[in-house]
């Protein structure tokens, strides 16, 4: 057997003519080509809109105009000319839609009409904004506590959306927030918070100009973060070096051509971007790190020894840190057999990173959700931190932390107070503003939530945003839990399955998306964001609302606080009618935001500041705090060895190159060899052979995790590919039914995403696609 048409190697680069190729088919595919395109150029830049795409932030100064494949189609995506009217759903029942993919009902373009469910016709109807709203206050007033609603954020809502509905959930009176970010890089916020006494990156845009080392960890910026590639080939061109640690030889770090820089491309001239390129075991970088640091101890003794210049900076540790003696023990304690075990490379691989280490001055460290995804997560931040305090490679131009984030306003949600554990300081600093008593009580994440519902314990569920049903783990269960509730509601812009995963009532309500002109009483309103480097900026709807009927998300919001809690804590109507209003009171009460609307209107934003970045710590200590763990026992769980069974595979799910999250743009993988296909999993084709299998095999992955579940996907294809062995990679969200919802990070309850123990069966010839089945 040998694998599909659907599999091809690719040999071009990333983000040359091939991404343009593929832009261009979109936007010709696009029914409105030309509109799309204005609304591109507009893109992030001054009194355009920030792109709804990923979460990088540019230069201040830069009048460029910046876009990226993937933002073409972020934005091409949401300014689609298909509608999704209740002619579509006359048409369709709940249950026909269930049996579309993912893809087919997103493609099917924007929703038009607020609806509502009949489970008698198993069809959705047209409802009014005012009735809707109403029925929404109904269910939550008859809950018996406030703590049985559970209110969902994706990270697209604005600032000011983000702002009034968390006003809003809490004068309701519960702090029951899942987010996104729990399912993404809170184990960066948790890591660094304890160590830095900040949850957020310490680097803004100009530090990667200047840094001689940028180490990019468990991250795929070719794809997932594209505007990323620029600074790093800047980096090259300078002599700098970027030092990949990924399992998978991702292409965008590989080699890279730039869109803008047309004389390149047509020399097709790609040029190596990586100085090194490190490929852990998946759940490694903690011990990778830690033999880094291990390394660096050796180095720094024998400097002294011999008396020559010290290998940390000492300075920097006397005055700024404390721990460090407690952490070298640690280090000293750490064997090497473990670490090479666990870090799956060898000695002169750690050495050479962590000579490429030392000998760079200013050290930019950055990661994703190859980092965040594992057990481990926090420790393993904590470990980055710790390398990085050594060299005092934090608060010094062209070094630092670099969390690099997922969703273009995750951060800024945050910010506004979307956070199941809010600090006192802000529940005063409401109690404060509005007069009333905030709920203390820690709230639910979004693994918490999905167990509440599971057992009747929460009853109404509230999306802002997202795609709920598909974005989390162990996918029947999750469907099960959302379906236990007596009303589900989704504030969105397209139809996602989390829209037919029903309670007993359900409610759909459209929403302006960012592209789009938001008209108010008093005139066009611009919302905020705040991108991974702190940076605040406006952003500016361009094109003509895709129905008459859309509202904004603050005014949707607004509506639904208004029908259960009347005008309290505020007037909803007034803070509607201009967001300026609303930004005052985030300026009263959110750190930061101190003449918010004055500052606005600076070119670019402003920066909010960061403590970690000025050697201020805002820790338990006053100081930056060196924290000292020891590595796993074992990677693997106890729930996945109980039966005594081994795993076959460690399975890492990821995105492919068509897709936003949930959100597919199409079916390739174009770096990755990939075509019109999802149902893959790549594994090294030794390991293939050593299973028994061959590439273009159909299999079946079933999850170890000892709880009685059968947790399996079908009819997946293996392609090779070259990676270590042991793993296997596939995207996510058709893998997540096999990552079980109490496989999560320590203290983080981040869903394991990127560490999921499988065995391969052969695919059951009746074997259903699971991302269709519910
Ligand atoms: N076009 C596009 N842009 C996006 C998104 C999108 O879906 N599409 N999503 C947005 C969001 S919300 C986020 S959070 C970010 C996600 O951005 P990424 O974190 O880049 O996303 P993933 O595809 O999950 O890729 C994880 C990478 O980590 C590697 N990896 C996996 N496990 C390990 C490990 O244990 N160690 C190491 N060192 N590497 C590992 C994988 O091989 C892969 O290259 O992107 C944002 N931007
Ligand atoms: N197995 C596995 N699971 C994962 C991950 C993984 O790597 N592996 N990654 C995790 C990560 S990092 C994240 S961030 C989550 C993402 O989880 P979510 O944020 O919940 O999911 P998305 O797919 O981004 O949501 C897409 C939907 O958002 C809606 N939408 C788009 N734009 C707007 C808008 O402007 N306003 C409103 N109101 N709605 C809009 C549309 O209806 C669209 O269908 O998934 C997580 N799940
Ligand atoms: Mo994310």
């Amino acid at each position: 057997m040998s694998n599909s048409d659907n599999i091809k190697p690719y040999s071009g680069p990333a983000a040359g003519w091939g991404a343009l190729k593929s832009v261009t088919k979109s936007w010709l595919g696009s029914e409105k080509p030309l509109k799309n395109l204005r609304a591109m150029l507009k893109t992030n830049q001054n009194n355009g809109f920030d792109c709804p795409g990923c979460a990088w932030g540019e230069s201040p100064e830069s009048g460029m105009v910046k876009f990226c494949e993937n933002g073409a189609k972020a934005v091409n995506w949401e300014s689609t000319g298909r509608y999704v009217t209740p002619e579509f759903f006359a048409k369709y029942s709940v249950a026909q839609l269930l049996r579309q993919t993912d893809y087919w009902l997103e493609y099917q373009g924007r929703l038009t009409h607020p609806m509502r469910y009949n489970a008698a016709t198993d069809h959705y109807e047209p409802i009014g904004w005012d009735d809707a709203f109403a029925l929404v206050a109904k269910h939550l007033r008859s809950l018996p506590a406030p703590d049985m609603a559970e209110f969902y954020t994706s990270g697209r809502a604005s600032n000011e959306a983000a702002y009034l509905y968390q006003l809003f959930v809490r004068a309701f009176g519960t702090n029951n927030f899942p987010d996104c970010s729990n399912m993404c890089h809170e184990a960066s916020g948790h890591g660094m918070s304890t160590t830095l006494g900040v949850g957020k990156g310490t680097v803004v845009f100009d530090d990667f100009a200047k840094a001689d080392a940028i180490f990019v960890i468990g991250q795929n910026p070719g794809t997932n973060h594209p505007r990323m590639l620029e600074p790093l080939r800047e980096a090259v061109e300078r002599g700098a070096q970027v030092v990949c640690f990924n399992p998978l030889k991702e292409r965008g770090l590989e080699r890279f051509q730039h869109p803008q820089h047309p004389l390149e491309m047509l020399s097709n001239g790609a040029e190596p971007t990586n100085t090194a390129y490190f490929r852990p075991a998946l759940g490694g970088d903690m011990a990778a790190f830690r033999g880094m640091a291990k390394f660096l101890l050796q180095w720094e003794r024998e400097a002294q020894q011999k008396g020559e210049p010290a290998v940390f900076d000492h300075d920097f540790i006397n005055t700024h840190t404390t721990g460090m003696d407690d952490y070298l023990a640690e280090v000293d304690a750490t064997s090497w057999e473990q670490i090479i075990e666990q870090s799956g490379l060898s000695l002169s691989d750690i050495e050479l990173a962590a000579g490429m280490y030392r000998r760079a001055e200013r050290v930019i460290m950055c990661w994703a959700m190859g980092v965040t995804q594992h057990k481990h997560s926090v420790p393993t931040v904590q470990e980055i931190v710790n390398l990085q305090l050594l060299r005092g490679n934090v608060g010094k131009p062209g070094a630092g932390l670099s969390p690099v984030r997922g969703h273009s306003n995750v951060q800024g949600d945050r910010t506004m107070g979307i956070d199941e554990m809010p600090p006192a300081w802000l529940l005063d600093a409401i109690e404060k503003r509005f007069k009333f008593k905030a709920p203390r009580g820690h709230g639910h994440n979004a693994v918490q939530a999905i167990q509440a519902m599971e057992a009747g314990r929460a009853k109404v569920f509230i999306a802002l945003g997202g795609n709920f049903a598909q974005a989390t783990p162990d996918t029947p269960r999750t469907h099960a839990a959302l379906k236990n509730c007596a009303l589900t509601v989704q504030i969105s812009t397209k139809l996602n399955r989390s829209h037919l995963v029903v309670g007993k009532d359900a409610i759909i309500l459209p929403c302006l998306g960012r592209t789009e002109i938001d008209m108010q009483a008093e005139g066009q309103q611009g919302i905020t964001v705040e991108d991974t480097f702190s940076m605040v900026h406006l952003s500016f709807g361009q094109l003509k609302p895709g129905s008459a009927l859309l509202r904004s998300e603050p005014a949707i919001l607004a509506g639904i606080a208004k029908a259960t809690l009347g005008n309290f804590p505020v007037d909803w109507d007034y803070l509607i009618g201009d967001y300026s209003r609303i930004r005052d009171l985030i300026a009263d009460t959110i750190p930061g935001f101190r003449d918010f609307n004055t500052r606005l209107q600076r070119p670019g934003g402003f920066y909010l500041g960061n403590g970690a970045a000025e050697r201020r710590w805002h820790t338990a200590s006053g100081k930056a705090q060196f924290i000292a763990s020891a590595l796993p026992v074992s990677l693997v769980n106890p729930e996945v060895l109980a039966r005594g069974d081994q795993p076959d595979l460690i399975l890492q799910t990821l995105r492919s190159h068509d897709q936003y999250n949930t959100t597919l743009y199409g079916l390739d993988d174009r770096y990755r060899g990939v075509f019109g296909l999802r149902e893959v999993v790549f594994i090294n084709e030794q390991e293939i052979r050593r299973l028994g299998f061959a590439p273009g095999d159909k299999v079946d992955m079933v999850a170890l995790w000892d709880d009685g579940r059968e947790r399996r996907v079908s009819g997946f294809e293996l392609v090779a590919y070259d990676m270590p062995a042991g793993q296997a990679a596939a995207y996510y969200p058709e893998t997540n039914p096999l990552v079980p919802l109490e496989s999560y990070g320590d203290t983080t309850f981040t869903p394991t995403s990127k560490f999921v123990a499988i065995k391969l069966e052969k695919a059951k010839p009746d074997g259903l696609i699971v991302s269709l089945a519910v």
